[in-house]
């Protein structure tokens, strides 16, 4: 299983390919389209989030709501487009001018990006270095949840902190699944939610940004996804990758993370148990359901830490990079807290690394091999 992704934030669409999906299996477009909502809804949106209602189109690779076991090109427009093609459209002359970005805002990927690319206008690094890519990749996700439904794998996903406002409270799969929708910042404690979104507001008077901390779920994992014959095939770091990968995310811990290091080996190592009804368990999930870079069976548990955005409207000090002289970043429209967003993102994010893997693990070209093959795993295992 693979993807691609391509578009500008302000460019007529997002588009992405997925590729290695088997064949008939059947997508629901309202569930999808349903997941793109969720990532645009979050409170600490700006202005654009008024403009877009992200749905996608596929292009190819299904038939009468079935996949068809080739690439599905998925489309997500951007209706902003209107306002900007004539600044954005890719083969006519455009206006370069109007929208030029010289003043580079630290902690983008304006100026390196300016430096590599050999532009002396950072529009052209900023609409792709623009997290709006990440409505392609929830889209992708979403996609990768539906098959993962026909093996009753599920996601869910919250928000733990923002800013040093935390929810250290321990919940259960479904608590979180059930009520986190109807959250705007997708936090399942009301009291907490409500210092949340405070924080949120004072942040934004003030003409700052700030970040936070997410965590997924993932319910009814195999196990042996993953390998620990080599490095590359450790699902833990596949995750990281992809993680890491997704704009503004600066640190990704797996069960208690970090807290390994802050623990004796009794208190980090999750004891094995074994009963008839559940078999093979374990007895704590510290580790967040991944061990020698093997799912171990029990829930998959994430922590990603996002960075606050860069863009401020209270800018920071920079230089203009065709000047070279000081200036104040420039102000964009921007928002001031994404993290709900991200934790939407994340999650479909970590669909699509356990569909890989899951499907490298499983094989089949249709959805009957695969659940062949699946009842042929799961029987082995019961068997021990
Ligand atoms: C973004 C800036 C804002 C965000 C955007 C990401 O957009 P604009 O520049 O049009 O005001 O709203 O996020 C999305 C459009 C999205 O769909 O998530 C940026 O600079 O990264």
């Amino acid at each position: 299983l693979r993807y691609l992704t391509s578009g500008e934030s302000h460019g007529q669409s997002l588009i992405s390919i997925l590729d290695g999906v088997p064949s008939n299996i059947e997508l629901n477009i309202d569930e999808i389209n349903e997941e793109l909502k969720n990532r645009q809804s979050g409170y600490g949106r700006g202005k654009r989030m008024e403009i877009e209602q992200d749905t996608i189109n596929i292009l190819g690779g299904v038939r009468g709501k079935k996949t068809l076991g080739g690439p599905i090109s998925i489309e997500v427009k951007n209706k902003d487009y209107e306002n900007w093609s004539k600044y954005m459209n890719p083969m006519d002359d455009v206006d370069l001018e109007s929208k030029k970005v010289s003043n580079v805002r630290p902690g983008h990927a304006d100026l390196v990006g300016c430096l590599k690319y050999d532009f002396d206008d950072a529009r052209n690094v900023l609409e792709r270095s623009s997290a709006r890519e990440t409505a392609s990749r929830v889209a992708v996700g979403a996609i990768c949840k539906q098959i993962l439904k026909n093996f009753d794998i599920y996601f869910t996903s919250h928000v733990v902190q923002i800013g040093n406002i935390k929810d250290n409270n321990l919940y259960e799969f479904d608590y979180i699944k059930e009520n986190v929708d109807n959250s705007q910042v997708r936090c399942v404690n009301k009291d907490i939610e409500k210092d949340m979104i405070h924080e949120i507001d004072k942040v934004k008077s003030t003409g700052d940004t700030i970040g936070g901390v997410v965590e997924i779920r993932v319910k009814n994992v195999i196990p042996g996804l993953g390998s620990y014959t080599h490095f590359d095939k450790k699902i833990d770091g596949e995750l990281a990758m992809h993680l890491m990968g997704t704009q503004a995310i600066k640190g990704v811990e797996i069960g208690i993370g970090f807290d390994v290091a802050n623990n004796y080996g009794s208190k980090v190592m999750d004891e094995i148990i074994y009963n008839d009804e559940d078999g093979i368990r374990r007895n704590t999930n510290r580790l967040g359901g991944i061990e020698g870079g093997m799912t171990t069976g029990e829930e998959v548990i994430i922590r990603c830490a996002m960075k606050p955005i860069p863009t401020l409207y209270k800018p920071l000090n920079s230089i203009n990079i065709n000047t070279l002289e000081s200036y104040q970043a420039s102000i964009e429209r921007s928002d001031n807290c994404a993290v709900p967003a991200c934790s939407v993102v994340c999650e479909n994010v970590v669909a699509f690394v356990i569909c890989k893997y899951f499907l490298d693990k499983i094989g089949g070209d249709n959805l009957l091999d695969l659940k062949e093959n699946y009842n042929s795993y799961i029987k082995r295992l019961g068997d021990r």
